[in-house]
């Protein structure tokens, strides 16, 4: 995955042809795009495979799974052309050691802990267990919360030099130079972006206000 602009385009845009418009229109504004259930149940999977023709593509089904489907979900993502996985790590070691064996080259995202509200009722407070189980399990990078930067960087000091993804830039309250500076490797922009007026002028406000702290 490119590491220039450090920024991930979260494509939860129901509308397939507009879905795939506004990836042209930010293409080289962003470093890869995330596609989730909202996309693929609309458009269809096929979605992954028309994404992965345009640069990296991240399939965020939050797998969370038994070993043996967590593989079935993994294959069918990187057989599509993904570039990455994002998984649930409370799954546990096997789940995740499957996931991560049948990604083969591609890369296994692990989320810690949500960014949401209801992400501190019980992820939060295993997070730094769950990013443990993913070191351990090699995972190549995880997902923590831009909306609280500080446990961005309690994550951080768990994982090394591994990857930090983190979602909730935008609409749900968080900031892409904060996250970054807490240690974020990519911010991951959904509704801020696809749901603006002209989302290749907002991707570059994004790009251009990480740029700022790098
Ligand atoms: O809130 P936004 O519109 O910027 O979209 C954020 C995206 O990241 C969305 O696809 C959501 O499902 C995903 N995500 C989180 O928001 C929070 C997490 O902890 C994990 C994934």
């Amino acid at each position: 995955m490119k590491k220039d602009t450090r920024l991930v385009l979260a494509l939860d845009e129901t509308d397939g042809e507009k879905a795939l418009e506004i990836a042209d229109s930010v293409r080289g504004a962003v470093d890869a795009i995330k596609i989730n259930w909202p996309l693929v149940l609309s458009a269809g999977p096929d979605m992954i495979n028309e994404l992965a023709k345009k640069g990296d593509v991240i399939c965020d089904f939050k797998v969370a799974d038994i070993p043996n489907t967590v593989r079935l979900i993994v294959e069918n993502c990187v057989s599509r052309g993904a570039s990455a996985v994002i998984v649930h790590a409370f799954t546990g070691e096997d789940s995740l050691l499957a996931a991560k064996e049948a990604a083969g080259k591609a890369k296994i995202f692990a989320v810690t802990e949500m960014s949401h509200p209801g992400g501190k009722t019980f992820t939060a407070k295993h997070g730094e267990e769950m990013a443990e189980l993913g070191v351990k399990c090699d995972v190549s990078g995880f997902i923590a919360p831009a909306t609280r930067p500080e446990r961005i960087a309690a994550i951080r000091s768990v994982i090394g030099d591994r990857l930090i993804l983190s979602p909730g830039v935008g609409a749900q309250g968080g900031d892409a130079a904060s996250a970054i500076e807490a240690g974020a490797d990519y911010v991951i922009v959904g509704r801020a972006i696809y749901g603006s007026d002209n989302p290749r002028e907002s991707a570059e406000s994004f790009r251009d206000r990480i740029a700022k702290v790098l």
